[in-house]
């Protein structure tokens, strides 16, 4: 399969994360990346190619524009706060919950990281604005070769993108390369695009971003968020508003359900997005739900990845695969590649 590598990648790098009072050290490494890639170049899974630039407009599709002016210059304005803090991440400490104002933009560069944020797992690093940003000209290049014939490509990045919205990071994301991607097709003429979310945690941004719309369909499967990140959003009351109403599908699970659960929820998905009669298919390819997943709560094995793929091969559709979470990182690698090789090899 088609891979597009962002090797821009390790420009990000976060030191801590926020965890139950301490500044832990981030799951979210560089190393995820180099695993999945030395798979693909092991197992021969086809060309890597470098991302194509983009106009920074095309970011405008998903995001707002006073998120992406915050994003591009939010190092600089952290390291202008102290100059000590060029060897520190930028972390938020406030924000705007009920009652507060959003509209206002304050001038404080704190408290704008705390208007565009919803937790303190997600450090902003010197490179976060460079990777991010290749990151999701990857997706849209990945987009792009599809929508030039490919069967299928790969959008090889990080950070990850899924839980980022329109106009806000969290969850190791700040652009949503799945969104991204899937405006993208729509914007080259696909009337309907589905995405499938089959991270272990709920696509909060990506859910949110096409919520209120019918032209692209949101189906997500991942640990019930009663018990699990994002906590606040992902049940399966959730449908879509308005035009987008019977658009927006969770498939909330326990944590701890394995893989023939998992994969009947798989396949009703699958079957929703075949109703949907969508024109590609965007999945968001988090492989945290393995069992060895230091954060997360299922139990698939790495053999389990290949049926995915072949599930996912069945529903016969140009598919832009996005990579997002998965932080067991010795085994990220295979994880991920089973799921393109069980792809290739059911269309093969
Ligand atoms: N100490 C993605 O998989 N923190 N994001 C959980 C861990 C948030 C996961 C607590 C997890 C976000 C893309
Ligand atoms: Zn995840």
């Amino acid at each position: 399969m088609l891979t597009v590598f962002n090797d821009l990648h390790t420009v990000h790098h976060g030191k801590v994360e926020m965890f139950r009072g301490q500044l832990v050290p981030c799951f979210e490494v560089p190393a995820r990346a180099d695993y999945v890639l030395r798979e693909l170049q092991e197992r021969n899974l086809g060309l890597i190619v470098p991302p194509v630039v983009f106009d920074e407009a095309v970011l405008a599709r998903v995001h707002s524009q006073r998120y992406l002016d915050f994003l591009s210059t939010a190092w600089d304005e952290w390291v202008a706060l102290d100059p000590a803090n060029v060897d520190r991440d930028a972390l938020p400490s406030y924000w705007p919950i009920r009652t507060f104002r959003a509209d206002v933009l304050p001038a404080s560069f704190p408290a704008r990281m705390g208007l565009f944020s919803y937790d303190a797992g997600t450090p902003l690093t010197a490179g976060t604005w460079q990777a991010a940003r290749a990151g999701a000209f990857c997706a849209l290049t990945a987009a792009a070769r599809v929508l030039r014939g490919e069967r299928a490509a790969f959008a090889l990045t990080r950070p990850p993108g899924h839980h980022a919205g329109a106009d806000f990071f969290g969850g190791y994301c700040f652009l949503n390369n799945a969104a991204i991607a899937a405006q993208a097709l729509r914007d080259a003429g696909v009337d309907r695009v589905a995405v499938l979310d089959i991270d272990y945690h709920h696509g909060n941004g990506t859910q949110a971003i096409f919520y209120d719309r019918a032209d692209v369909q949101f189906t997500s499967i991942h640990g019930d968020p009663h018990t699990e990140y994002p906590y606040y959003l992902g049940y399966a009351d959730e449908r879509g508003a308005g035009d987008g109403l019977g658009f927006n599908r969770n498939i909330p699970l326990p944590r701890g359900t394995g893989f023939e659960k998992w994969r009947d929820a798989l396949k009703d998905a699958l079957r929703g997005i075949a109703e949907f009669k969508a024109g590609a298919l965007v999945v968001s390819l988090g492989l945290d739900t393995f069992e060895g997943d230091p954060i997360a709560g299922f139990t698939l094995a790495t053999p389990d990845y290949l049926r995915i793929g072949e599930d996912l091969a069945r529903a016969g559709l140009p598919t832009v695969f996005v990579f997002e979470g998965g932080y067991a990182v010795a085994e990220v690698g295979a994880n991920a590649v089973n799921v393109l090789d069980g792809f290739m090899q059911h269309i093969a």
